[in-house]
């Protein structure tokens, strides 16, 4: 079935009638009409009308090696001949998912050498939660079972994957979230220091919270705390140096395991495989998914240190959990094809010693000066850009949200995808991005910023 033979009204139209979307209000989509992605190549997507755009979420956060890959194709088609499925249940493998996990072990942070698949960044956080819970039970503490996340956290979108984000939109919809999960403030300087507070001492008191957490509920009770090491659907929210070093002292200290949610940051965004390497920190579990694959398969991959691992494997039995498309021997071909690109082309050197540290010295550059822009943020192939009605008093437009979405919207339509998340715009290009393409974009943000500013009366 070809698309060409529809036209995009018609594609609208049929869309408008069946397609339910992610995070949409439909009304509001239905009257608008989608945009129709056809076709990309690189770093650029393409519509159906024929418009380029360079594409500065890298998908959602994940087509790390850009589109268009031949390589990735190629390793799909090969597996789907060869053996499309087979289950990982019942005392059976497939080779991709053995030889993945021993890749994944290669390179994840010492002492996570043990890898659960699944096919989403939700999935992966379902399983993570149930095997914390599980370990303690076994350790014969089925009291320290509470988790603690941050407020604005996104850790995906099942019931557990809401449960243990902080979106309050989202909990505000879930007519009753999984039990026993609590969320402490997020390390978001911009919005929550106090006046004259340090970078340094923000970062403490931000883990501090974490600590009051767990002695409000007793160290017997809390079994883990959860966080994503830079929060990215939050508003890539970079937390100061001084955050996570901290947070892995009072885990240690109150015998609270540490779990990492690193969907986003994974797999060379911060400029090392995994931003546990770039923070220097060992956490118990890290949730992995998206630039897995670099999109190109649905899979994720939740690793799992040591002191987990041998309790399940030693003490657990059966673990009754898995999903069907667990180790999907397609997705996990993709898998090792995409990280052996990754490491070939020196995608992670290039993050860490060139693009990344040029992609927020850049949007300094381009809009760091400009009325609308508060503060300008980067990490590794992260950036961010608060929106402000006031530079000086970090006033916001109101309504809250309102803002961004009208310098997203000239974004696109300059040939810029970008995400406006509340009053923050957030780019995660993929890693492929070279000098020349962050120079290109940071052009087409300041042509957006500049309409936006004339639409907004600033
Ligand atoms: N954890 C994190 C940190 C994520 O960013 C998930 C878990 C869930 O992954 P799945 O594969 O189940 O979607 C994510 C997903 C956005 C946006 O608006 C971000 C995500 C998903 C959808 C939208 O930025 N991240």
């Amino acid at each position: 079935m070809s698309y060409q033979n529809y036209s995009l009204k018609q594609l609208q139209a049929i869309d408008a009638e069946h397609h339910l979307h992610p995070f949409t209000d439909h009304k509001d989509l239905r009257q608008a009409g989608t945009r129709v992605i056809v076709r990309a190549d690189g770093p650029f997507i393409y519509d159906s009308e024929g418009n380029e755009i360079l594409d500065g979420m890298a998908g959602l956060w994940c087509v790390a090696v850009g589109y268009g890959r031949e390589e990735l194709a190629r390793a799909a088609y090969e597996q789907m001949k060869e053996l499309p499925y087979y289950n990982s249940f019942f005392r059976c493998s497939t080779p991709t998912p053995t030889l993945l996990a021993a890749r994944l072990a290669e390179i994840a942070p010492k002492g996570l050498d043990q890898v659960f698949f699944g096919s989403s960044g939700s999935e992966a956080n379902d399983t993570a939660l149930r095997l914390v819970r599980r370990y303690w039970q076994l350790e014969g503490k089925p009291e320290k079972n509470r988790i603690i996340s941050r407020r604005t956290a996104y850790h995906g979108s099942t019931i557990a994957g809401a449960s243990l984000g902080g979106m309050s939109g989202m909990h505000d919809q879930l007519g009753g979230a999984v039990p026993n999960i609590v969320h402490v403030m997020p390390p978001y300087a911009y919005e929550l220091a106090n006046e004259g507070e340090s970078d340094h001492d923000f970062g403490l008191r931000a883990a501090k919270a974490v600590e009051d957490a767990i002695l409000e509920a007793g160290a017997d009770k809390v079994a883990a705390f959860i966080g994503e090491p830079i929060q990215g659907a939050g508003g890539v929210r970079i937390p100061p140096a001084s955050y996570w070093p901290e947070i892995q002292r009072i885990c240690r200290k109150y015998d609270v395991l540490l779990m990492l949610d690193e969907v986003i940051t994974g797999y060379g965004r911060t400029g090392e495989w995994f931003a546990a390497q770039s923070y220097g920190i060992e956490p118990d579990t890290i949730t992995t998914a998206k630039a897995l694959t670099s999109g190109y398969q649905p899979l994720s991959a939740l690793l799992v240190g040591e002191r987990v691992a041998s309790t399940i494997v030693e003490k657990g039995g059966e673990f009754y959990h898995g999903y069907t498309y667990s180790g999907h021997p397609v997705a996990c071909a993709v898998a090792l094809k995409n990280l052996e690109i990754i490491e070939r082309e020196g995608l992670i050197e290039r993050v860490r010693d060139d693009t990344g540290p040029y992609l927020a010295e850049a949007l300094r550059a381009a809009v760091g000066d400009h009325p609308l822009v508060g503060e300008v943020r980067g990490f590794g192939l992260l950036g961010a850009i608060e929106i402000v009605k006031d530079k000086a008093t970090r006033e916001r437009f109101q309504p809250a949200g309102s803002a961004a979405v009208v310098v997203r919207d000239h974004a696109v339509a300059n040939g810029l995808m970008i995400r406006a998340t509340g009053d923050t715009m957030i780019m995660s290009p993929p890693l492929i991005w070279t000098r020349a393409t962050i120079d290109l974009a940071c052009g087409r943000l300041k042509k957006a910023l500049d309409l936006a500013a004339r639409d907004l009366g600033a």
